[in-house]
């Protein structure tokens, strides 16, 4: 796999590279507010991006946002800016309290995020074989994690790919750790993209921490996708470089030595583009300046949002079930919301 360092006559001009370092530094930026904003009471759990900036700015430039879909996990919407900006304003809201991601109409091609692991492949594999059924162009890419690998799930999502040669790629961020629980523990194989073989597809392991190797992986899997010829499973390593979620507390379970000798995907691909003249210190503040800002006006617009919490029930289905309408009904009654006093439960908790 080609890498930035030894490709000198990379397909990848430089303003795409400097683009793909500030999607990476941005990433971090918006997340690190995101957590802040946790600690501070005013946003929900939310999952940090530090570690896997490269692997987005890859996956997001080596696609067609006008043609391709993204399901992500629930780690990666920070990092999809090309994909529209309204990724982000989503996940704000998300993150927030507003479940429904605020209504935003979502003219982009990334599907909001998914709390239960692995069940995104199956929708992905769905998507891509419709697809082609159709005749549409494109491809669909799934990102899940080396902890949802052991998912049902992911077996028979990937079994269903091969099968149907469905557009699609499956990427699996391997950060070394699914919670607590590190990769070791999570399976005996030798690594993710050896699984490949049990489904008869192609599977390739990827440097994660390199933007450049990650592109140059999806470019090809994008590339056989269209051409019909199936799916790809990409395996991407990097290390998670921060908590599992702002409810995490790593330092009980990460050795500190591993931690330290992980890699920065900032620090590296910085030090990389700086020695080529593509990046300084000065382009690094500017990046987060305009980030910190973009972040303001999307935590400003969120926050003047009112959070109904009644969100929460639409969306699911077409139709309700009666079931979610009793519920529902319980829900409006609890909170005054058809004009009546609100409810209190036994007990006195509204
Ligand atoms: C079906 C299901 N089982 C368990 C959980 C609880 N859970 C949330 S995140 C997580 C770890 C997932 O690890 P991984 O897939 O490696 O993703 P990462 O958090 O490292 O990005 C677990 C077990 C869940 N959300 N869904
Ligand atoms: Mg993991």
């Amino acid at each position: 796999m080609s890498s930035l360092t030894d490709a000198t006559d990379h397909p990848l001009d430089d303003q795409t590279l400097r683009a793909m370092m500030q999607a990476m530094v941005s990433s971090r930026v918006f997340s690190q507010r995101v957590f802040n904003l946790q600690r501070q009471g005013r946003a929900g759990t939310n999952a940090p991006v530090d570690g896997s900036e490269a692997i987005l700015a890859g996956v997001s430039y080596a696609l067609d946002p006008t043609q391709d879909w993204i399901l992500p996990q629930y780690r990666e919407l920070v990092g999809l800016e090309r994909f529209g900006t309204d990724v982000l304003d989503r996940y704000v809201l998300y993150a927030l309290g507003h479940p429904d991601g605020g209504h935003i109409p979502a003219p982009t091609r990334v599907w909001p995020p998914q709390i239960s692991l692995a069940t995104q492949v199956p929708h992905a594999v769905g998507l891509a074989w419709g697809m082609k059924q159709q005749g549409e162009d494109g491809c669909v890419l799934a990102f899940l994690g080396d902890g949802s690998t052991s998912e049902g799930d992911f077996y028979e999502a990937c079994n269903f790919a091969a099968v149907l040669d469905a557009p699609v790629i499956v990427l699996v961020v391997n950060n070394g750790w699914a919670i607590s629980t590190p990769v070791s523990t999570q399976t005996r194989a030798k690594n993710f993209a050896e699984k490949s073989h049990a489904f008869g597809m192609p599977g390739v392991t990827v440097d994660g921490t390199d933007p450049v190797a990650v592109h140059d992986a999806v470019s090809d899997a994008r590339s056989r996708a269209v051409a019909g010829a199936g799916p790809t499973l990409i395996e991407a390593t990097t290390y998670r470089l921060g908590p599992h979620t702002t409810a995490d507390d790593p330092t009980r379970y990460v050795p500190a030595d591993e931690l330290a000798a992980a890699r920065d995907p900032l620090v590296t691909f910085g030090v990389e583009l700086a020695a080529r003249g593509l990046w300084s210190e000065a382009d690094e503040a500017e990046t987060i300046a305009t980030a910190d800002a973009r972040m303001e006006t999307a935590v400003q617009a969120g926050e003047a949002r009112a959070v109904s919490g009644e969100e929460i029930f639409e969306h699911v289905y077409a139709h309700p079930t009666p079931r979610l309408a009793r519920q529902q009904a319980e829900f409006r009654a609890r909170q005054g919301l058809d004009g009546a006093r609100p409810q209190t439960r036994p007990g006195g908790a509204s």
